[in-house]
């Protein structure tokens, strides 16, 4: 009786301790414009925050704008810290600053500082820059959360909104075009047979959860990459898959799942074939 009375307060701690470990991984962006006054100029001040409790790494985020007259834009670093920002031309006159960290972003952390980093953006010949077609310029002289800046983790959008796609965060277009050939790499958890995702389980290795038969994605998963699917993929409430889906047969989401890229249903994808099993005894 004695043992038993001591083992029942280890066993409440145990399920305490199961209950209280959840891991959230969540970022926010903010930003400003220094220069919201200026007519030949736009200065944006950004920062990243973590507002999770996982450290983030690979992090990397976008500030897209839209030039005018096909001006040449021009990129002044005055202080990015922690990493670098260069200038990317996407099509026609839309382009975007790719700020990419150089450290992990702690859980709290924010980064550069809640002053945030500064680039300028101004034509060569200093003619006016008109701001209002600025897809991330939120026309804030002071800091406020801007999801036109989107965030990528291991080069997959994990937060915001691109241009041309706003509210993707509850995307998925189940009559999207074919995606093509997809290539069997980068996996983190693959399986012959059901691959099956417990509740909240995280996977943020970049990679892709696959399965040769069928993909089961259970409430407040979240993955960091593509799910790939020899027959169907069933995504369950609150799960999110910050990458896309490929399915061989059909894809169905619970109310309330989501999917920051495309859902491809009826579509090609590779599998894995076992052939033989090596043994190192002859
Ligand atoms: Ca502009």
């Amino acid at each position: 009786m004695k043992l038993s009375s001591k083992l029942i307060p280890v066993v409440l701690f145990l399920l305490l301790l199961s209950v209280a470990v959840q891991s959230t991984v969540s970022v926010k962006i903010y930003s400003r414009d220094e220069q919201l006054n200026s007519s030949n100029i736009t200065v944006p001040r950004i920062y990243i925050q973590n507002t999770g409790t996982e450290t983030v790494s690979n992090v990397s985020y976008n500030y897209y704008f839209t030039t005018e007259n096909s001006e040449i834009p021009v990129l002044d670093n005055y202080y990015v810290p922690n990493g670098n920002a260069i200038l990317v031309t996407d099509s026609g006159s839309l382009y975007h600053v790719r700020y990419t960290l150089t450290d992990a972003l702690q859980p709290g952390q924010t980064i550069p500082n809640n002053s945030g980093n500064s680039i300028g953006l101004h034509y060569n010949s200093w003619n006016p820059w008109t701001k209002a077609n600025d897809f991330s310029n939120n026309n804030s002289g002071t800091f406020a959360e801007n999801q036109n800046i989107p965030v990528y983790l291991n080069n997959v959008k994990f937060y915001g909104n691109e241009p041309g796609n706003s509210g993707s965060s509850s995307g998925g277009d189940p009559s999207s075009p074919s995606p093509g050939v997809i290539k069997l790499q980068n996996f983190a958890l693959y399986s012959l047979q059901g691959t099956y995702i417990r509740d909240q389980s995280v996977f943020d290795g970049g990679g892709a959860i696959g399965s040769n038969t069928t993909v089961e994605v259970n409430s407040q998963a979240a993955i960091w990459g593509n799910v790939i699917s020899g027959g169907s993929v069933t995504l369950h409430s609150s799960s999110t898959i910050y990458g896309d889906v490929y399915a061989n047969g059909i894809a169905t989401r619970d109310a309330g799942a989501t999917v920051n890229g495309n859902i491809y249903q009826n579509s090609s994808v590779g599998s894995l074939l076992f052939r033989h099993i090596i043994s190192l005894q002859e």
